[in-house]
């Protein structure tokens, strides 16, 4: 996986964003994409078109490039896929040890989950293992193909190499034998860009769509994706664990999660459960918790890491800002703290604080809107249950 948390990082860090600066941060960018394995021609295009939409900025901002370089690589990796619920049938074809026969078990769970009748059948007779692999995880496994109306078959073959001839045919007369509504070609995340080539290899077998497993395991995923999507092909699940739970519909911001990372793990473990068990009370103690937790990173660059676009004020820098903030809560009673409506029309309350932090008026009120903005989207991502799935399925 592209690894951009630490680049990122660093680029927040920066006092000063110049040319320089930019030009030394896509340079990053790029080393680390080639590293992932992405074509270079590729590489080059994705960075040119981040470096022209930052130069058509007058005042580029470190939110507003992050957010470039956020878009860019999500309309690269291309749409999120949402999965055919209608009883069909898929074969599932690869190189051996490419994660097929998971991929089904997976599949299976989760087609079932979905309330679909769902059935497994194995033509791997290179080996019988896959069989008893299957067994083991499929309830009501039979050797029967007989399947009927209403049902979802997920039918899993041998693996092979693409220059072995007879592979080819075996697995075309399977489909001969199975006629599959779909045929998805199944790639470990640490093919690479090789990727493509691969699914030339399988393509006179008619393919469907890609599932790309083992993104938790390999530095070279962000190859993948891309070589496939260059291929006109779509992915369309996504495996990253040995665990029968541990697969996803392809969405690209999940996929970006993973590749931004958060900026601190240990924070977003603590949002997530937050999150989880609803009970997190937006107040200025968490909030004063976070600023200094993220010593220098306030939550909104941990929303831009996800994509939300944030109401930061641009001109205030972040430590400066953190200082007035810390100042501001001190003079806070634990009351206030506790319960920030209490500040909202209490011109005498502002005033204290005013006083007590040696700030004035107006910067505290500057203050309080951008913390109920935060508080605010903050409610919103509480309610949001795409938001929460997604920091449920991110591994931490
Ligand atoms: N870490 C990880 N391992 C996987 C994933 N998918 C499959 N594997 C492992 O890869 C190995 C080969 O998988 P298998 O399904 O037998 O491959 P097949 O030969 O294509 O059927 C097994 O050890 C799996 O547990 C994945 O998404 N993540
Ligand atoms: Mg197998």
């Amino acid at each position: 996986m592209i690894n951009i948390r630490e680049i990122v990082e660093k680029f927040l860090g920066k006092p000063i964003i110049d040319k320089i600066a930019i030009d030394e941060f896509i340079l990053e960018i790029q080393k680390n994409m080639l590293l992932s394995d992405i074509p270079p021609k590729s590489v080059f295009e994705i960075t040119q078109r981040i470096k022209q939409k930052i130069a058509n900025e007058r005042f580029p901002t470190k939110q507003m490039i992050i957010k470039v370089l956020y878009e860019e690589f999500k309309n690269t990796l291309g749409e999120e896929y949402k999965p055919d619920l209608r009883p069909r049938r898929i074969m599932f074809i690869g190189l051996y040890g490419s994660g097929k026969t998971t991929t089904i078990a997976k599949l299976w769970k989760y087609f079932s989950d979905r309330g679909i009748s769902t059935r497994v059948i194995s033509f791997d007779d290179e080996r019988p293992a896959a069989k008893d692999q299957l067994k083991q995880l499929v309830r009501d496994y039979t050797d029967k193909f007989n399947p009927r109306d209403n049902e979802m078959w997920l039918i899993d073959t041998p693996g092979k190499s693409v220059e072995d001839r007879a592979f080819i045919e075996k697995l075309k007369d399977i489909k001969i034998k199975t006629k599959p509504d779909d045929v998805f070609l199944v790639i470990g995340a640490d093919t690479g860009k090789y990727a493509a080539k691969l699914a030339q290899g399988f393509s006179e077998l008619g393919i469907t769509g890609v599932v790309i497993t083992k993104i938790d395991g390999s530095g070279k995923a962000g190859g993948a994706f891309i070589a496939v999507k260059e291929l006109n092909v779509r992915v369309t699940f996504v495996g990253y664990g040995e665990k029968i739970d541990d697969i996803s519909p392809f969405n690209p911001d999940d996929i970006l999660s993973r590749m931004f990372g958060f900026i601190n793990i240990n924070q977003l473990k603590e949002i997530k459960n937050d999150i989880s068990n609803q009970k997190f009370e937006y107040n200025f103690e968490t909030y004063l918790k976070e600023l200094n937790s993220l010593s220098g990173k306030s939550i909104d660059d941990l929303l831009i890491g996800m994509g939300i676009e944030t109401n930061l004020d641009q001109s205030m820098k972040l430590h400066e800002m953190m200082k007035k903030f810390n100042a501001m809560i001190n003079s806070m009673t634990p009351e206030e703290r506790r319960n920030p409506d209490l500040l909202k029309s209490s011109d005498s309350r502002i005033k204290r604080i005013a006083k007590g932090a040696g700030l004035k008026e107006i910067e505290v009120r500057s203050m309080l809107n951008k913390f109920f903005q935060s508080k605010k989207m903050f409610e919103k991502i509480k309610n949001d249950k795409g938001i929460i799935n997604l920091l449920k399925k991110i591994k931490i």
